[in-house]
């Protein structure tokens, strides 16, 4: 017989977990008692809630495997709606543990208690408010198989403090049989043999691909498939990566801020395969006008996501990456001739690269700067927060392997980056981690600076300086008459270079392209986390971009053609 706080860490233990980010209070103190004494796996004082959530949700992207947070009651928890609810959006295997008030107190409105079942329900995959001791085994065991199996997302327990005191019995379940969740991983053969019918027969077929190529661990199939058919592919901002920079059938990102010729292919396409992408309105674009000329085949491992914004002609329900090798098999003795549709899409890429700039050696463009850390570290795991700078980084950084860029793409989540870079910076130990923030995403959760020093955890951290909330800058000027309401932050900016060396790190703050190479070798060479404060022009947009509720070829697209993103 043990405590419920110690079958939480013995299922911990059971699940292979490694690092946990966690923050303790009244109510989760036996669990935290018991963290004390075990040394299976890794505990992590972050600073603040917002900050394990969005650790554990870093970790999952990089890994591959579950991120798990700990925090206890009542604002604890609160804390981490944002967390949750951000790797909800993206479909993130997270299992977040929250400690409840006692049962005998829930209803009495008792110090330190919400409910956080209620709230965290619309931003979850499940939840649980787990009852009596019987039921904790089967609650943890469940909760991690339902984070990572089919769509993956996170999964909240909410535990009452009387549970982790009381002993039970501890049997760990070895399976799972929840008769209402059994998730589909085969497509089936006929829509599959339908679809290969219709790609032999497409003129200008295209794939287009989301982030659960990603989550599926499905490269390595679409990259034969699209050796042996040639079909060129688009791909979202979380998809980047599935496809090598240079594969010569990668058109690179489509959407609101994608390239002309991506955008070009989903407008010109007679047959779009859709793999575990949800149409997602930054990528669609005015809706009805939206691929009007292909058909649409949707191959997701979620039934409901299905036809859910675009009909799809070929609905398959499976894993993606099984789905992508069966209909290789029954299309690989045919042989594509798609000579005419590249000559298009290639004619396209003459008229605007994908992507270009106008460089300058007066002021620093945040474009050079990407581009320049991608020829110093290509292997780098990157990390965005939100704005601007997370766009250019998809546009101008080279990614060659799925997992190397964690970024909030469904939720938009400001804050995100520095306790992510921190999650990636546990799952990819030795690895180059670097971190491209704006300087009001920056300051959103810097506190996790500390954690990251605490844990003697090396990020670079680069600050796309514009002294602007940039992309809300860029539609006032673009769609508000040049009104800045509340996003000029010239003149009222801490000093960061003095602010990250307060938190134990390495500082600069440079203003040309000279400075800012030798600070970053300075960086690499650091075993410290480090900050450069990179004093950006101020008024550089992220173009082309498709205003809100435009069809998808209506861009705006680059004046002047100068410097395309080098080679
Ligand atoms: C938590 C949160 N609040 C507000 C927003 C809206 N928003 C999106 S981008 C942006 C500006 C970001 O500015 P900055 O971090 O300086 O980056 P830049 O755009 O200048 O690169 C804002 C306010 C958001 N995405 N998330």
């Amino acid at each position: 017989m043990i405590t419920g706080a110690k079958m939480i860490c013995e299922a911990l233990k059971l699940e292979g977990v490694e690092v946990v980010f966690g923050y303790p209070g009244g109510a989760a103190l036996n669990i935290y008692d018991e963290l004390y004494k075990q040394n299976d796996f890794k505990h992590v004082l972050v600073r603040h809630e917002q900050g394990a959530a969005h650790a554990a949700d870093g970790y999952a992207r990089a890994s591959g495997k579950v991120g798990v947070a700990i925090v206890t009651s009542g604002p604890g928890f609160t804390n981490t709606l944002t967390g949750i609810a951000t790797a909800y959006a993206d479909s993130i295997p997270m299992v977040l543990i929250s400690a409840q008030v006692a049962n005998s107190l829930i209803g009495t409105d008792a110090f330190q208690e919400i409910d956080a079942v209620g709230m965290s329900r619309p931003c979850v995959k499940h939840s649980y408010l787990v009852k009596t001791i019987e039921e904790l085994p089967r609650v943890l065991k469940e909760a991690f198989f339902i984070a990572r199996s089919g769509r993956p997302g996170p999964v909240h327990i909410d535990i009452p403090k009387d549970i982790t005191a009381i002993k039970g019995e501890f049997k760990y379940p070895s399976e799972v049989n929840m008769k209402t969740y059994k998730p589909t991983y085969k497509g089936n053969p006929r829509q599959i043999k339908r679809l290969a019918s219709a790609l032999m027969e497409a003129k200008k077929p295209l794939l287009y691909i989301g982030g659960g190529c990603i989550s599926s661990n499905s490269s390595e199939a679409i990259r034969k498939f699209v050796e042996k058919t040639k079909v060129p592919a688009v791909c979202t901002l979380m998809g980047l990566g599935v496809l090598e920079h240079d594969n010569p059938y990668n058109l690179r990102m489509a959407g609101m801020h994608g390239s002309y010729r991506a955008n070009m292919a989903m407008s010109e396409c007679d047959l779009l395969i859709s793999l575990g992408a949800r149409f997602d309105d930054r990528i669609t674009g005015k809706t009805s006008e939206f691929a009007k000329l292909a058909k649409i085949a949707h191959i997701d491992i979620d039934p409901t996501s299905i036809s859910k914004i675009i009909k799809a002609d070929f609905p398959i329900v499976g894993d993606v990456g099984s789905v992508i090798s069966d209909l290789l098999d029954e299309v690989k003795e045919f042989e594509f001739d798609l000579s005419t549709w590249h000559s298009v899409l290639d004619r396209h890429e003459s008229l605007y690269p994908s992507f270009s700039y106008e460089d300058s050696d007066e002021i620093l463009k945040p474009q050079w700067v990407i581009n320049e850390c991608a020829k110093i570290t290509p292997n780098a795991n990157i990390i965005t927060d939100v704005g601007q700078h997370q766009m250019w980084v998809a546009q101008f950084f080279k990614f060659n392997e799925p997992r190397r860029l964690s970024t909030s793409g469904g939720l938009g989540t400001m804050g995100y980056s520095i306790p992510a870079a921190l999650g990636v910076a546990f799952a990819k130990n030795n690895e180059v981690v670097l971190n491209f923030a704006g300087d009001g995403s920056f300051l959103m959760n810097i506190q996790e600076l500390m954690t990251l020093t605490a844990e003697r955890k090396k990020v670079i951290n680069i600050i796309l300086n514009n002294a602007y909330l940039g992309m809300v800058r860029q539609w006032q000027t673009r769609f508000y008459n040049e009104r800045y309401s509340e996003t000029n932050l010239e003149d009222v900016q801490p000093d960061y270079e003095m602010l990250a060396r307060s938190f134990g790190c390495d500082s600069f703050r440079v203003k040309s392209k000279d400075e800012f190479i030798k600070a970053y070798h300075e960086c690499l060479k650091s075993p410290r986390t480090c900050v450069i404060d990179v004093v950006i022009s101020r008024f550089e947009d992220v173009l082309p971009m498709v205003p809100a509720g435009a069809a998808i070829y209506n861009m705006i697209l680059p004046q002047k053609l100068i410097t395309k993103d080098s080679k």
